[in-house]
């Protein structure tokens, strides 16, 4: 499963993937089921009448997305917003199934093979669940739209704050259901982690590399749950518009060397493996989910974190 290759195509390529590294059975189903309740009491509450309690977890999901046109995203996010208002009471999914996920033994395994063994859960993380993009409504928020669409172009130093520019960043891309290309898999350009961080804009029109600095040569990452696939910051990297029927499951994590800024400093972090002080390891989950609820609570109501890498005005990108 897990070979030294991995890491000479990380190295070489700025990604790899490693196939069949978590169990589907025993795994996946959990956080699969663990979303299913969570599905079940969102529908509850937003379309009571509506709701049909009879389909896969991923079909009710596409379901509430779009009856609500997005609006319940955020209480299935594992994360709080970056681009809208943080209330005291913001939703957000923090169960235990994610958080044995986000500890997962054979997932830190193969991340201690890029960064080492002190491995801190970088808070950078979301799920995603993006819809047929025939089925979203123009009634869609445009941070939701970022999370639920076709994703633009970007490295992903580019979303961490400058203190983080030197960390040892890993990001780990899995999903739940079958990734394709026709609902919007993964897209990246082979060794672009060589090039250091590129132009990117942050305007409202654009968000992403301009085309222009992108390379020729895009690959597209089709993978199966169970399968990972591990990024380099710098790697440029996109995904494709959801044409199928059917939804496109999937968490992407990050994962940092313990010690080195998360480049999300007012959100939590923790230790998920140390070899050398495995006492420090945050092994309770609802430890980890109330480290998130004290974040919403220090940022309720407050001016948004200021997060002002790319300047919003900038004539480039206009
Ligand atoms: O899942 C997607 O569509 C995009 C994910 C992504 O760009 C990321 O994890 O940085």
């Amino acid at each position: 499963m897990l070979s030294s290759n991995l890491l000479d195509e990380f190295t070489d390529q700025g990604y790899a993937i490693a196939r069949n590294v978590l169990d589907p059975d025993t795994v996946l189903r959990p956080v699969i089921d663990e979303y299913g309740s969570v599905v079940d009491r969102l529908g509850k509450q937003w379309i009571p009448d509506e709701y049909d309690r009879d389909t896969s977890p991923v079909e009710r999901m596409l379901q509430l997305m779009r009856e609500t046109h997005g609006a319940c995203f955020q209480a299935m996010d594992i994360t709080l917003p970056l681009e809208d208002d943080i209330l005291p009471d913001t939703p957000m999914h923090l169960g235990p199934a994610v958080f044995r996920l986000l500890r997962n033994e054979a997932l830190l395994d193969a991340v201690e093979m890029f960064i080492g063994p002190e491995i801190l859960s970088n808070p950078v993380q979301h799920m995603r669940i993006k819809p047929p993009q025939r089925s979203i409504s123009a009634k869609n928020k445009a941070h939701t739209l970022t999370l639920t669409g076709k994703t633009s172009w970007h490295q992903d130093l580019a979303v961490v704050t400058e203190d983080a520019d030197r960390t040892g960043l890993v990001g780990v891309w899995l999903p739940l259901n079958e990734a394709t290309v026709e609902n919007g898999c993964l897209l990246v350009v082979p060794g672009s982690h060589r090039l250091g961080l590129v132009h990117h804009c942050d305007t409202p029109a654009f968000q992403g590399i301009p085309e222009h600095l992108i390379g020729e040569r895009k690959v597209p990452l089709p993978v199966s749950p169970g399968d990972i696939i591990f990024l380099h910051p710098l790697l440029m990297h996109a995904s494709l518009p959801n044409v199928s029927d059917g939804g496109r499951w999937s968490f992407d994590l990050r994962y940092s060397p313990v010690g080195q800024p998360t480049g999300r400093r007012w959100y939590p972090e923790f230790v998920a493996r140390s070899r050398d002080h495995p006492e420090t390891e945050l092994t309770d989950p609802d430890r980890w989910a109330d480290s998130w609820r004290s974040a919403r609570r220090a940022l309720a109501r407050k001016p948004r974190p200021a997060f002002a890498r790319w300047d919003p005005a900038d004539p480039l990108c206009a």
